[in-house]
């Protein structure tokens, strides 16, 4: 027989049709109440508070069981400036001519530009980076699998458990994202997935008016 992990009872909480009715639409009316923000308060947040929603995040299901993440916690205020400016001289390549026109089009609404000061004013940077692969005992390889997927559902644990705790953040996808790999000095196993601003809103904060798809617009039934 394979080594395998050991089987134990798995028992929760089961609930009657109505209220599952009543939780799940409770649950997607909050859930519908998290918007990105690009405006953030400097005001603190406690590291312990930053531990929990990493941990939540890292609760997601992953390939093979291998959770192929490393969340970076930062609050290094020189740190934060270098990666802003490393993070602003991408993206300025980028606005100014890496991205298409209708690229540039899309993101218009959004109000999004080169300037990328809530990496300075956020109390905490969370750099996801995931891990292509780990390094066994005698130096070998081991695969990691699915890994894309994997940290993707780990980066939206983490989002909604922000949420969760009254905060706001902003995933934000520097491209090319190496410079972050390099400024964290991280291993060579490791690449940049996200780069998430954590904290309190700015005082008066706006967002744009978007509308989410409708039931129709992102269901199709085959029953
Ligand atoms: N990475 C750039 C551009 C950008 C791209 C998408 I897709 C967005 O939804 C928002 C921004 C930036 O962060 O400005």
């Amino acid at each position: 027989m394979k080594d395998q992990h050991e089987f134990v009872p798995y028992e929760r909480d089961l609930y009657n049709k109505e209220e599952m009715i009543e939780r799940s639409a409770a649950f997607y009316a909050w859930a519908d109440t998290r918007r990105s923000v690009r405006d953030f308060s400097d005001k603190p947040v406690p590291k312990e508070v930053m531990e929990n929603l990493i941990m939540t995040g890292s609760t997601a299901p992953s390939g093979a069981h291998k959770q192929p993440w490393t969340f970076c916690l930062i609050s290094n205020a020189e740190l934060k400036s270098k990666l802003r400016e490393l993070a602003e001289e991408e993206e300025r390549k980028s606005y100014e001519g890496r991205m298409s026109e209708q690229w540039l089009k899309d993101l218009e609404p959004l109000g999004t530009d080169a300037v990328k000061e809530f990496i300075d004013i956020a109390p905490w940077i969370v750099v996801i980076m995931k891990r292509a692969y780990e390094t066994g005992p005698e130096g070998e390889k081991l695969n990691n699998y699915y890994v894309s997927e994997s940290v993707g559902l780990a980066a939206g644990f983490f989002l909604l458990a922000v949420h969760h705790a009254g905060l706001v953040a902003l995933t934000h996808t520097p491209s090319p994202m190496n410079f972050i790999a390099k400024a964290l000095d991280r291993p060579d196993n490791e690449r940049p997935f996200l780069l998430i601003p954590v904290g309190y809103p700015a005082e008066g904060v706006r967002v744009p008016d978007l509308k989410r798809k409708e039931k129709a617009e992102v269901i199709e039934y085959y029953e």
